[in-house]
Order: structure tokens, then sequence, then C-alpha cells
């Protein structure tokens, strides 16, 4: 029986496998069949091997094929905003000031406190379907603005719900340690213990994380702070990572790579005594231009030095409603460029084979290789650049999930 049976050949497009073994940028070819079956990407080969292969044939007519885009660091839960705020730093008040007022991320711990699952759900449903417009398939969300057992019970099963019901593949991520909430006011150690002791093993019997993260700052949780919690997370066997030196040099980073920790998100400040221990543990740094941008900050993170090491380089939005306020994937990886000075190939490296790294789904996610999940988007423009150099427009034409021509929400039937 021929084992391509079944198998959907995708035909006439460009494919940017964003496969390293292959030479060039975004590792392109042309005159190449992407074969589908079920959820998976059986087989890339050339055009004249296809011949004869069984199977529907999808005419792409031209377009271009990546892999889906997977934005590996978001904040999309969460009620309320902080518009009120941005003026206030418009004018001069900094973001540690207006944390430092009660305001920041204690603002939205109340909206996010306040809303009930429904709400919340309805709100996140939403932002969700302006990402998946912009060709993301996976998309990692962290809770943090709940701040106690319930209610980051509360988002995480938001989280799963989303997960559930859009189609989109989720990876969940327990940010309890975001920030200290006014229950331990002045007690930052007593609430590590909080999440060490109760709320990270209560909500991992219920399935609802993949990781663990911790913003680790001046204003928030230090390097003791997060070695504990990295030790919890370790013995039950749950991945880490963290926010790291997005405003000083903790030595967030360093850390962070003695425990073999996924990414490491941020580092505008990180200083170059934690590339070597980055470069062993094989830990993704996850640049985060558009909260650099919206902040005003001046800081870049060590993109040079980074290179240097072979750390591979991820590019995420951050969508917060503090330092982020951007659904927009293809605008974080315009920043990426403009912001931070890295290359286009770079840049699509960091959202689709460096990004699925990042959410320790490097060797099913984010290139067109047979073995990998059959999510790809299809776009109307020639050169990869394309995707983000001219924003406002959309050439998104459709994403595949699963193998499946997939519209946010539903999943429909393939059609060329
Ligand atoms: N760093 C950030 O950029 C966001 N969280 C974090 O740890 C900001 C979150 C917020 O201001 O609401
Ligand atoms: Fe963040």
């Amino acid at each position: 029986m021929n084992t391509l049976t079944g198998s959907t050949l995708w035909i006439n497009g460009i494919l940017a496998t964003m496969d390293p073994a292959l030479r060039g940028d975004y590792g392109l070819l042309t005159n190449h069949v992407l074969i589908t079956r079920e959820e998976s990407i059986q087989a890339v080969i050339p055009r004249e091997e296809a011949t004869g292969i069984p199977g529907e044939r999808i005419d792409l007519r031209g377009a271009l094929v990546t892999p889906g885009f997977i934005d590996c660091h978001t904040h999309l839960v969460f009620a309320g905003n902080r518009a009120a705020e941005w003026e206030q730093r418009l004018r001069g008040v900094s973001y540690e000031e207006l944390a430092a007022a009660g305001g920041g991320i204690q603002s939205t711990v109340n909206a996010t406190r306040e809303a009930d699952f429904e709400y919340l759900y309805k709100l996140s449903e939403g932002r969700l379907a302006a990402m998946a417009a912009e060709g993301v398939t996976t998309v990692e969300i962290k809770s943090g603005y709940g701040l106690d057992l319930d209610n980051e019970r509360k988002i995480l099963r938001v989280i799963r719900a989303l997960r559930e019901k859009t189609g989109m593949d989720i990876s969940p991520t327990l940010l309890a340690a975001h920030s200290v909430p006014r229950e331990f006011s002045g007690r930052p150690d007593d609430y590590i213990d909080e999440i060490c002791l109760r709320i990270l093993p209560e909500l991992r019997k219920e399935g609802l994380f993949e990781a663990v993260d911790i913003f680790c700052e001046t204003i928030a949780f230090n390097t003791e702070q997060a070695e504990k919690l990295f030790k919890a997370a370790a013995v039950l066997g749950i991945p880490v990572k963290a926010h790291n030196e997005q405003r000083s040099n903790t030595g967030g980073s360093a850390l962070l790579a003695r425990y073999g920790g996924w990414s490491t998100d941020h580092i505008e400040h990180l200083g170059g005594e934690a590339l070597q221990a980055l470069e062993k543990s094989g830990t993704v740094a996850v640049l985060l231009p558009l909260a650099f941008w919206f902040l005003g900050d001046t800081h870049r993170p060590p993109v040079s030095l980074l290179r240097q090491h072979g750390i591979p380089l991820a590019v995420a939005t951050d969508y917060n409603p503090g330092t982020s306020p951007f659904l927009s994937i293809r605008l974080a990886m315009n920043a990426a460029c403009t912001c931070f000075g890295l290359t286009a190939a770079e840049v699509l490296a960091g959202v689709t084979r460096h990004a699925a790294r990042a959410l320790g789904r490097g060797r099913t996610h984010g290139q067109l290789k047979a073995g990998y999940r059959a999510n790809f988007s299809i776009w109307a423009v020639e050169r990869p650049v394309e995707l983000f150099y001219e924003l406002g427009l959309n050439p998104l034409l459709h994403r595949v999930i699963n193998g499946r021509i997939s519209r946010f929400g539903q999943k429909t039937d393939k059609e060329s």
C-alpha cells in the first residue's frame, strides 16, 4: 500500500522552511512540494518527485509558506487597561514610580480579580483572534494577574478553555511570581513560600501549566527568591523561564541557566558574564522590542555578544496592558529589526524555530520539515521580509493548523 495515500500535496508555493540544515536564509525552497498527512508534515520533496503521488493537490499559486508564527511570551489574560497610566508616563512619571504608588501590575491584578471567568474568556478570545489574523498558530500565555491560588487558577482555566475552543496551540505558563500581592506587602519571601508550597503544587495537580516563570527585578523578586522557585519547580520536574535583566542587571539569567531554563526574556541589561552559562544550558534569549519601545527604553540587549555565543534569539510581543499593549507579532518583528538590529532572517527564525525551542517544542514546531506538525501560514508576498516591512495591510491568506486550513475558532475543510 502506498504510504502517501490520504496525503495533501501543497504545490506551487515558495517554502520558507526555516530548516537550519538547508543552505541560505530562511531555508527557502522553490519548485518543491509540501506533503502533509493528518496533522503532520510527511515530506518536502522536489516537484518532479511528486508526480504520481496520490492525494489531494492544493495550488498555492506562488504564495509564500512559512511555519506558523509562534508568539512565545504573552500576558494575554487580564481585565482592564492602563491607558490612564500611560498618560501619566507621557508626562514624565516612570514605570517604577507608578508601581510604587500601587499602580502598574497591581492595578491590573485588582481588575482581573474582579472579573469573572466568562468575561475574561471573552476578552482573551478576541485578543487571540487578532494574533491569529497575523499568522500566529502557537501562543504562550502567562498567568500573573491573579497572584493568589483562586485567581491564578481562574486565569489558567481561561487559558485551558482557549486551548480547547479556539483550535490555537497554547503553551500555558504559571507566573504567580509576577509581583508581590498587597496581602503580602513587604513580605516577598512569604509570598514565594506560598507559591512553592501551595499555588505551584495545587495548580500542577490540575495540569494547568507547562512551565514556571518569575519576574526577577528590583521592583519584583531577587535571585535568591527566584532560586527557591526554580528548586521547587525542579522537584516537580517543571521547566522554568524568567523575566530577566529588563530594567537592571540582576544576575537572573546566569541563575536560570544553572536550572536549564527554557528561555531568558527581555535581557536589555544582560551582562557578558552570563553568556557562557546560557550557551552551555541551551537557553533561548527572548527579545521583546515592543516593551523596550513602549517604555521609551534606550538600553539595548547585547545582540552581538548573544550572536557570538551562538545563543538562539527569539522574538515575541510580550503583549500586556502595562508595557506592550500590542497584539501584533508583525510589529514585534519589525521592531526587532529597527530597535535591536536583527536581520530579517534572524527575526523569522525568532518567531518560528527559536520560539518553538523556547516553548520546549523545538522538535515538533517552527519548521517545515518531515515529522513536524503541519502548522503553517500562507502569505500573498514574494519575499519573507515583506511579512514585517509594511504594516497596516495584512497579507495573510490562510493559516493551516494540524494539516487543515483553519479559521480562528472553527476548523474548516481544506480549500484551494
Ligand atoms: N515585564 C513586563 O514587561 C511585563 N511583566 C513583566 O514582568 C509588564 C506587566 C505589566 O506592567 O502589567
Ligand atoms: Fe512579560
